[in-house]
């Protein structure tokens, strides 16, 4: 890794925003490729803290500020990646079901994903099988992320899969599932295409999706 890029998976890394900023954009300055910067200054550090979070070593509130901090380097390298013509690896329109209002999950899921490189719609909570078929349709969607945290919004998942298969569109995507109450084996009972755990195995699931 350049060794200027150092500062900028530290702080990533560490949760420390302002250092992430400042490290993107002295990278900037520096003529550093904005591929570059994206992969081992703000991905890199990222698949790191899914690793120590898998291991326990890290935990939400940990997760959640590297997560800010990485946002918030993508935010100042992102006119540079436009402009460099960086393509997205895919693109994953993630909610959380109708009913439910849960959505720090859902959000951190949504980071990890931009953190390792998908292009996310985030349609927000308490969204009906119509609102994904829809916006599926508009941002032609690879992967579908539902998110549902009661056991009385879980059904909706089941849903929305089949409203998928009605628009004609159920091969067209793969519908990802998660959040506290939701299993693998609740996945494969709705025809779901994967189940992940936690928001880093998320991230890790979903490039095995496309
Ligand atoms: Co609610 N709530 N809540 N709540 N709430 C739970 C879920 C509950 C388990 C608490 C309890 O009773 N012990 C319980 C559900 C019981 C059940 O159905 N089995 C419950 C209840 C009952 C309720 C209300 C009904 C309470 C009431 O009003 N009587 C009500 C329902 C509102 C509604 O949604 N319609 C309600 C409301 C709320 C608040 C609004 C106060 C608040 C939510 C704030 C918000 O999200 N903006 C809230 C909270 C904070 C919780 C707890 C305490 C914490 C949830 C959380 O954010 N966890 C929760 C208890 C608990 O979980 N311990 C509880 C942290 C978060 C990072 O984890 O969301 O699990 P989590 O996400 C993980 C994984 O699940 C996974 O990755 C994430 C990161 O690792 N994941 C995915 C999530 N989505 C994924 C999608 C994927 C893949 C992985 O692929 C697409």
């Amino acid at each position: 890794m350049n060794p200027k890029l150092q500062p900028i998976y530290d702080a990533v890394l560490n949760g420390d925003l302002e250092s992430a900023k400042k490290g993107v954009q002295s990278a900037i300055d520096a003529d550093i490729s904005a591929d570059e910067i994206l992969q081992d200054g703000l991905i890199f550090p990222m698949n790191k803290v899914g690793e120590l979070f898998e291991k326990q070593e890290y935990f939400v509130p940990e997760m959640l500020v590297a997560a800010r901090a990485m946002q918030g380097g993508l935010a100042i390298l992102k006119p540079k990646l436009v402009a460099s013509g960086v393509k997205p690896i895919g693109t994953v329109v993630m909610g959380t079901v109708k009913g439910d209002l849960h959505d720090i999950g859902k959000n951190l899921v949504t980071m990890m994903l931009e953190g390792a490189g998908f292009s996310v719609v985030d349609i927000g909570v308490d969204q009906g099988p119509e609102k994904f078929v829809e916006a599926a349709k508009a941002s032609g969607a690879q992967i579908v992320g539902l998110s549902a945290l009661l056991t009385t919004t879980m059904p909706g998942m089941k849903d929305i899969i089949e409203a998928f298969a009605k628009a004609g569109m159920r091969s067209q995507v793969k519908v990802m599932i998660g959040g506290a109450p939701v299993t693998d084996a609740y996945a494969k009972q709705i025809g779901a295409d994967a189940y992940a755990a936690d928001a880093s195995s998320a991230a890790r699931v979903a490039k095995t999706l496309i």
